[in-house]
């Protein structure tokens, strides 16, 4: 991408409405723009994180065994009414009325809907398991919509329904859900730790939320040190097999959000060098919750011995709109983002240190298309501005690796590259820069790990 033919509309100055770090960073990238309070636009830059994100996600619920779907934003009442939430999810829920003044709202969630689509198709045991999911808008009328993406009115969620005929199986849905859920943040440069959770208005018995530790969260959580630096389950991982073993490994070591923790349990459980007590982000949160939809909607299945048996449900939700400001929040500095290569809206910066210069620009033009052509996701800043202000703006949007290209270099035949998260500056030769920036690269891209 050409910056000249591009739209990053990056701010000089910091805004103020922002109060954390993230969502100053945000705007001043000119990643977002907020058109009424919780309501955001995605700009190009930003929209292109966001995608880089939900593409991780669907690799990561495709390879659990997950199916992708795509169901409207707004729905009937009178499904809600089947479930009784209408009434109780109360006034987060934005309410429409068509022009026949037949009830809509605009879906906080798709517990309801997808209840309605399984029981519409699925007559048989024989057709589980199942677990559908889709990335969609959804909408909560929150109290006090702040810090940006990270809680906002409308937000884009990947959420998931798992479909089973026992509990036991559901169990297992459950897992892999979670062992999923550890490959996808991992795979996004985020530590996030699964933590036992309340169910809140979803329900059910058996909940984690994801949480990635930073200053600025919303919630007050405990852990046990050692789930900051845990293997994750590596790409060869079978969803067929039994992922209970995984599963008990990583929920044997303590972790609770504030709602869930017991003092005493807690210290009973950690010792006290590795006890980790901090602020937290929740990006996910998963629910096995039974059949507290598929026994009102009559969600059933025949079983083996020919009886109609209700089906075990769980859901499993991820904020993606949240998670571009966490992986913010725990990646960056004084100078702007540092984003870690699997999520940055491009990989490299080719700064021409000289636009105008036709010497300079034909060595440039040539070493983008050669960069593109390797497969490189570029940004080209061809614009004819001052280098200290390319600099700054490399360094404040977080673009991993920026190549630097000047008369001077191009004389010697050399080209530089500085290491964002680093600073690390090297220079090489001009021929070898597309080989280098490769290798700097495609391991960074966490597609095989
Ligand atoms: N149906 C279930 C799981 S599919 C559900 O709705 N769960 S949830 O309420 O916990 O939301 C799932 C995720 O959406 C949260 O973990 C969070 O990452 C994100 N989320 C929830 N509310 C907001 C909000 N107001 N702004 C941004 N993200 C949000």
């Amino acid at each position: 991408m050409r910056f000249s033919r591009y739209f990053m509309p990056v701010l000089r100055d910091v805004p103020k409405e922002a109060e954390i770090v993230s969502h100053r960073l945000m705007l001043r990238a000119g990643m977002i723009r907020q058109q009424a309070s919780g309501l955001y636009s995605w700009l190009p830059m930003g929209y292109k994180v966001l995608m880089k994100v939900q593409k991780i996600i669907e690799e990561e619920q495709n390879r659990s065994g997950a199916v992708e779907l795509l169901m409207p934003t707004i729905q009937s009442a009178d499904l809600w009414r089947e479930s009784g939430r209408y009434e109780a999810y109360g006034k987060e829920m934005l309410r429409i009325e068509d022009r026949h003044e037949r009830e809509f709202l605009y879906g906080p969630t798709n517990e309801e809907m997808i209840t309605d689509i399984f029981r519409s198709y699925v007559k048989s045991y024989k057709d589980l398991p199942l677990n559908l999911y889709h990335i969609q808008w959804k909408f909560r009328d929150e109290v006090r919509p702040r810090f940006g993406t990270m809680r906002s009115r409308e937000f884009l969620m990947k959420d998931a329904y798992s479909f089973d005929l026992t509990k036991e199986d559901a169990v297992k849905a459950y897992e892999r859900m979670f062992v999923a859920y550890l490959r996808t943040y991992a795979r996004m440069g985020l530590t996030a730790i699964p933590m036992r959770a309340d169910t809140g208005p979803i329900g059910g018995d058996l909940s984690h939320e994801w949480i990635i530790l930073a200053e600025t969260g919303e919630s007050q959580v405990f852990c046990h040190r050692d789930l900051l630096d845990k293997p994750i389950p590596g790409k060869d991982t079978d969803f067929m097999g039994d992922l209970t073993p995984i599963f008990n490994d990583w929920t044997s070591l303590y972790a609770a959000t504030e709602e869930m923790v017991d003092e005493a349990e807690y210290e009973a459980a950690v010792p006290e060098d590795k006890r980790v007590s901090a602020r937290g982000i929740e990006v996910g949160h998963i629910f096995y919750f039974g059949t507290k939809y598929s026994e009102p909607m009559k969600a059933s299945v025949t079983g083996q011995d020919g009886k109609e048996t209700v089906v075990h449900m769980g859901s499993y939700g991820i904020g993606l709109t949240r998670v571009v400001p966490a992986i913010i929040e725990a990646s960056h500095d004084e100078n702007g983002i540092v984003w870690p290569v699997s999520v940055a809206p491009f990989e490299a910066v080719l700064i021409n240190l000289k636009a105008g210069d036709t010497d300079t620009d034909a060595a440039c033009d040539k070493l983008y298309a050669e960069l593109t052509a390797a497969g490189i996701d570029m940004l080209y800043d061809d614009r004819d501005q001052p280098a200290g202000s390319k600099f700054a703006t490399a360094d404040l949007v977080g673009i991993p690796y920026q190549l630097i290209l000047g008369p001077r270099g191009l004389k010697s035949g050399e080209v530089e590259i500085k290491h964002r998260k680093t600073g690390e500056r090297e220079s090489l030769p001009l021929t070898e820069a597309v080989a280098r920036l490769k290798g700097l690269i495609e391991p960074q891209r966490m597609t095989d790990i």
